[in-house]
C-alpha cells in the first residue's frame, strides 16, 4: 500500500552527528519508534497522522552510532493497536530490543503472551487529544489489571494541563507507571510554578511512577543547538530534566524519540541529543542509573545489572 506522508511532517535526520558525550557501556535508548516500512506494515487506518517510514535496520544503525546497546521500541499511535511492526524489530533485534505496545480490551491471552515472549514488558495508554480517540477508563483499567499479571508496566502520555483530571485514574493503576517526555511540561512557566510542582507531588508521591527525561526537541522553546549554539541547546528544558534526575535517580530513563514524529518546525540531529544527557544527568553515576540500571532493571530484570 502506498502512503503519502502528513503535509508539513518532517523527515527525521539522516546523518546524525557522533556525539561528543561518551554513553556508558550497555545504555539503553528507552523511547523510539519504527514506522512501518507502510508497504510491509501499513498504517492503521484511524491514525492522525502518516509519517515517514523508518525502518528497524535504520533504528539499529542509529543505535550503534550513537553507542548505544539496546533499544525500548514503543508502539507509536500512527500503528493503532496493531503491533506487528514493533513485534517484528523486536524479534530482529538479536535482543538488544523491547517493546512497549497498545493494545485494545480484545486482545486475546495468547496474543499478550506471543507478545511476551517476542520482548514486549508494557502497554502505553496515550491521552494525548492530537494522536488518539478517547478510550473509556475503565476499558484501560481491565487492560492494566491483565497486562500486571505478566509482570509489565504501563506508559501513559498525556499533556501537563490535564494532569489533575486524571489524577485519580494514574494513581490507581497497580502497576509500575512510566510518563512520556517529563508529563510534557509548559517550559515557558516557571519550575517552581504549580504546574511542574504537581507533577514532582505525583513522582514523590508515588514510588511506582518512573518518568522519562526526553524530549527537550519537543518541549523546547528556544530552541535547538542549530539555532542557539550547542552550548545552549534546548537550555530552557534542563532545570525541568535536572530537577527529576536529581531528585528520582533510580525512577529515570532517557530515550532518542527517534525518528521523532510530529515535528514541523525543528528535527533534531540525535548526536547533538545524546549531548544534551550529561546537561540534565551531571555525574557519571547520575548518568549510569539513568542510561543503564535503570532500563535495565525495568525490561531486563533477570540479568540483574
Ligand atoms: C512520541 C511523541 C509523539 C507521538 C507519538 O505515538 C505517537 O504517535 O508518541 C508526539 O507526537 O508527541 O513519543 O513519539
Amino acid at each position: 500500500m502506498e502512503f503519502q506522508k502528513t503535509p508539513g511532517w518532517l523527515d527525521w535526520y539522516s546523518g546524525p552527528s557522533k556525539p561528543k558525550f561518551k554513553l556508558p557501556a550497555g545504555a539503553v535508548d528507552a523511547h523510539c519508534h519504527v514506522f512501518g516500512p507502510g508497504a510491509e506494515f501499513p498504517y492503521a487506518p484511524e491514525r492522525k497522522y502518516t509519517p515517514c517510514d523508518a525502518s528497524k535496520q535504520q533504528l539499529f544503525a542509529l543505535r550503534d552510532h550513537l553507542g548505544f546497546s539496546r533499544n525500548i521500541v514503543v508502539g507509536a499511535s500512527c500503528h493503532g493497536s496493531d503491533n506487528r511492526a514493533t513485534v517484528d524489530a523486536l524479534l530482529h533485534s538479536n535482543g538488544k530490543a523491547r517493546g512497549v505496545a497498545t493494545v485494545k480490551r480484545s486482545v486475546t491471552d495468547e496474543e499478550l503472551q506471543a507478545m511476551h515472549e517476542a520482548g514486549v514488558r508494557g502497554v502505553r495508554f496515550n491521552f494525548v487529544k492530537r494522536l488518539v480517540d478517547f478510550t473509556p477508563k475503565d476499558e484501560l483499567m481491565e487492560i492494566a489489571g491483565r497486562i500486571a499479571k505478566l509482570g509489565w508496566h504501563v506508559v501513559i502520555y498525556f499533556e501537563a494541563v490535564d494532569l489533575p483530571e486524571l489524577w485519580d485514574f494514574f494513581t490507581g493503576l497497580p502497576t509500575v507507571v512510566v510518563v512520556d517526555h517529563m508529563g510534557t511540561p509548559d517550559v515557558k512557566l516557571p519550575v517552581e510554578g504549580p504546574q511542574f510542582q504537581l507533577f514532582l507531588k505525583f513522582m514523590r508521591e508515588h514510588s511506582n511512577v518512573w518518568c522519562k527525561v526526553t524530549c527537550p526537541e519537543r518541549l523546547s522553546v528556544t530552541g535547538a543547538p542549530a539555532l542557539n549554539g550547542e552550548q545552549n541547546a534546548y537550555q530552557d528544558v534542563v532545570p525541568f530534566a535536572k530537577a527529576i534526575v536529581d531528585e528520582f535517580p533510580d525512577r529515570v530513563l532517557w530515550g532518542t524519540d527517534w525518528p521523532h514524529p510530529n515535528l514541523k518546525k525543528h528535527m533534531p540531529d540525535d548526536g547533538l541529543l545524546v549531548d544534551f544527557i550529561p546537561h540534565i544527568a551531571t555525574t557519571p553515576e547520575l548518568q549510569k542509573k539513568l542510561l543503564v540500571n535503570n532500563p535495565m532493571r525495568l525490561y531486563w530484570p533477570e540479568e540483574n545489572v
